[in-house]
């Protein structure tokens, strides 16, 4: 595996290249051109200015995320093909630019959902958090109000202002659209996409939906192994991939994550690994990485990704806001980085126990 840390680009970030290179048995960096919108094709002289960027503090550009997917093509209208062959062309500059792993999601209007961002835990860090009542509480169009007020000030990844301005008439374009609708859709964008993923060898790795059930009414299908299989199985390709995130699976406590590692043997192209804490089966919060301070054993995932051998990156996920860090919420770079680092220390024991 390759230790990452997702970075937001020198434009958005609080937390540098300088300070990334770092931290132990960090190698790399996850991004993407955080000025496109989803739709457009990405121009080769971006992508190689943020890849030169990288490579010159000393690190290289290990993958892309997210390159999203215009909703057109999750609803599946028929201008979907004129967004689609704009994917196919950033793919190909990325292909072109040697990079080789594109994560994506395919969630319907919100990407990830917490309803707080800021929640204080008992030593004082505050994590991002989420009820099922309040969300229940909330109608889909507050929703965005609420989750910017929290927000350190950032933009956060899937909730761009202009997008949410949009909400009422993209629930309008999803209401014809059911789980079977949105797996076809896939399908139909999985297809188009892999002969170029054959061609430069891109691994495409699909991020869960989080959390793993349907919000707001609104299909949802990335969420547990029966799913995943379906997915993997219906273009039946090894560039079709996911991205195995056990802080949005893990939503679902009925799915057993290391199980769910076991069975995507070689479609695993990209890893987050987090912990949750589960005050109830609907009150989660983003504990500290460490076992012992969530609901997840972290041996058992590491442990896993380890039997299947699994060679891609792989980067701690969302971390708790600690020591005074003002930051986006989820990427602050003290957290993030004991979680690099208590992470390398399970691969590192378990990578000895096996060549005992
Ligand atoms: C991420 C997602 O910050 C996060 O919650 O895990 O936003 C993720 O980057 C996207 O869903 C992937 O397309
Ligand atoms: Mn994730």
């Amino acid at each position: 595996m390759q230790m990452t840390l997702r970075w937001y680009g020198s434009q958005y970030d609080t937390v540098t290249l300088k300070q990334i290179r770092q931290i132990p048995g960090v190698t790399g960096v996850i991004s993407t051109l955080y000025g496109t919108t989803p739709g457009e094709a990405w121009e080769m002289n971006d992508i190689l200015a943020l890849k030169k960027e990288i490579e010159d503090a000393g690190l290289k550009l290990v993958g892309i995320e997210s390159v999203n997917i215009h909703d057109a093509i999750k609803v599946g209208t028929p201008d979907r093909d004129k967004y689609i062959d704009n994917y196919i062309t950033t793919l190909e500059r990325l292909g072109q630019a040697d990079i080789h792993m594109v994560c994506y999601n395919f969630m319907p209007v919100f990407d990830w959902t917490r309803t707080e961002l800021a929640r204080v835990r008992p030593d004082g860090s505050t994590v991002l958090a989420y009820t099922q009542e309040a969300v229940d509480a909330l109608n889909p169009e507050d929703m965005f109000a609420s989750i910017s007020a929290d927000a350190n000030g950032a933009i956060l990844p899937g909730w761009e202002p202009e997008r949410m301005a949009r909400i009422k008439e993209l629930f309008e374009m999803y209401k014809d659209v059911d789980d079977e609708k949105l797996f076809e859709n896939l399908k139909y964008f999985l297809e188009c996409i892999m002969p170029v993923c054959d061609k430069y060898d891109i691994n495409m790795a699909i991020h869960p939906d989080d959390p793993a059930w349907s919000v707001f009414g609104l299909p949802r299908i990335i969420i547990n192994k029966a799913n995943i299989l379906r997915m993997m199985k219906m273009v039946d390709n090894p560039h079709n991939g996911v991205t195995f995130c056990s802080g949005s699976y893990g939503t679902n406590l009925e799915n057993d994550l290391p199980d769910m590692i076991r069975s995507l043997k070689g479609r695993i192209h990209f890893a987050h690994v987090r912990n949750l804490k589960f005050n109830s089966p609907t009150d989660f919060e983003e504990s500290a990485h460490l076992s012992s301070d969530g609901t997840f054993d972290m041996y058992e995932i590491m442990l896993a990704l380890y039997d299947i051998g699994f060679t891609g990156p792989i980067r701690p996920d969302h971390g708790r806001m600690i020591w005074d860090e003002v930051a986006m919420p989820g990427y602050g770079l003290y957290d993030r980085a004991l979680g690099a680092t208590y992470l390398n220390g399970l691969w590192e024991a378990i990578v000895k126990q096996h060549n005992k």
